[in-house]
């Protein structure tokens, strides 16, 4: 049983969460990271030296890297449309996937830890701005290619859209003023019909959490959830914008990256 260390609400483990239930397999995950812990124990460091989430461990391959595991999932799992077997259309999707943490993620994570991990009083309006405007610039790259594009790599989902889809949510609830960016909208309206997307991306999977840390139910480093939980699932259509920003910045405040790259 594929087996998967890392806390819900990280932007990195979701990326592996979506994908699994893309392709509707089960897994075992045991929390890690953050509150949890666990990742700074012996027995974790063996299998990740980085001490980061996540990490898998699948038929004894110990995998990590969000964006390495997702495609090792979809290669296995998907050859053919999550993982793209015609070479140029996996090279599109692959280079969004590296696009996303070497370009994407680095201009938007000031603004996102700025906006849900630092006291007002404490944060950087310059620096907060600056990152604004770059991931707005940044964005546009996304904008013009999916003016050709229905997703990113093509007419159909890859694995491309689920390395730049987690983080495009993030961007697209802070409450912030963004550029009308027509094609990622549309891009980003089409991600958010998936069920899997709303349940392990968009802010319920954090507000869900939240609610069980509030119980005193995920005090336990190990608390371990299968896949078979999918009775928690979000049914009904994607949030209307309203509803996302009501939802900010308290939905947030729950969640982190914790700024390790
Ligand atoms: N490049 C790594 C980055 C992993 C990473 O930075 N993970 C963050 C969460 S998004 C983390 O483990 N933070 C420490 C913690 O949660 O305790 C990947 O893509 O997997």
């Amino acid at each position: 049983m594929l087996t998967i260390w890392g806390r819900s609400n990280s932007l990195n483990v979701q990326k592996v969460l979506w994908c699994c239930e893309e392709l509707s397999l089960g897994y075992k995950r045991i929390d890690a990271g953050g509150p949890f812990g666990v990742v700074n124990t012996p027995r974790y460091l063996s299998l990740n030296p980085n001490g980061l989430v996540p990490t898998i461990e699948d038929d004894g391959l110990v995998l990590w890297e969000s964006n390495v595991i997702v495609r090792y999932l979809a290669a296995k799992h998907a050859a053919g449309s999550m993982w793209p077997e015609d070479l140029r259309v996996r090279a599109e999707a692959d280079r969004w996937m590296d696009w996303s943490n070497t370009t994407f993620w680095p201009a938007l994570r000031i603004l996102f830890l700025g906006l849900v991990r630092t006291a007002p009083e404490k944060r950087d309006p310059q620096a907060l701005e600056q990152s604004r405007l770059k991931t707005a610039e940044v964005l546009r790259i996304v904008d013009a290619h999916l003016a050709t594009h229905e997703y990113l790599a093509g007419s159909a989902l890859t694995m491309g859209d689920i390395a730049l889809g987690c983080g495009a949510w993030r961007w697209m609830a802070l409450p912030i003023e963004r550029p009308p960016l027509s094609n990622v909208q549309r891009w980003f309206d089409l991600l958010a019909q998936r069920t899997a997307y709303r349940t392990f991306v968009m802010p319920a999977a954090e507000l869900r959490v939240r609610k069980i840390s509030t119980s005193r139910r995920c005090v336990s480093p190990c608390m371990v959830e299968t896949s078979s939980g999918k009775s928690r699932r979000l049914a009904g259509s994607p949030p209307s914008r309203r509803a996302i920003q009501s939802v900010l910045p308290s939905s947030f405040g729950s969640e982190s990256c914790a700024g390790r790259r």
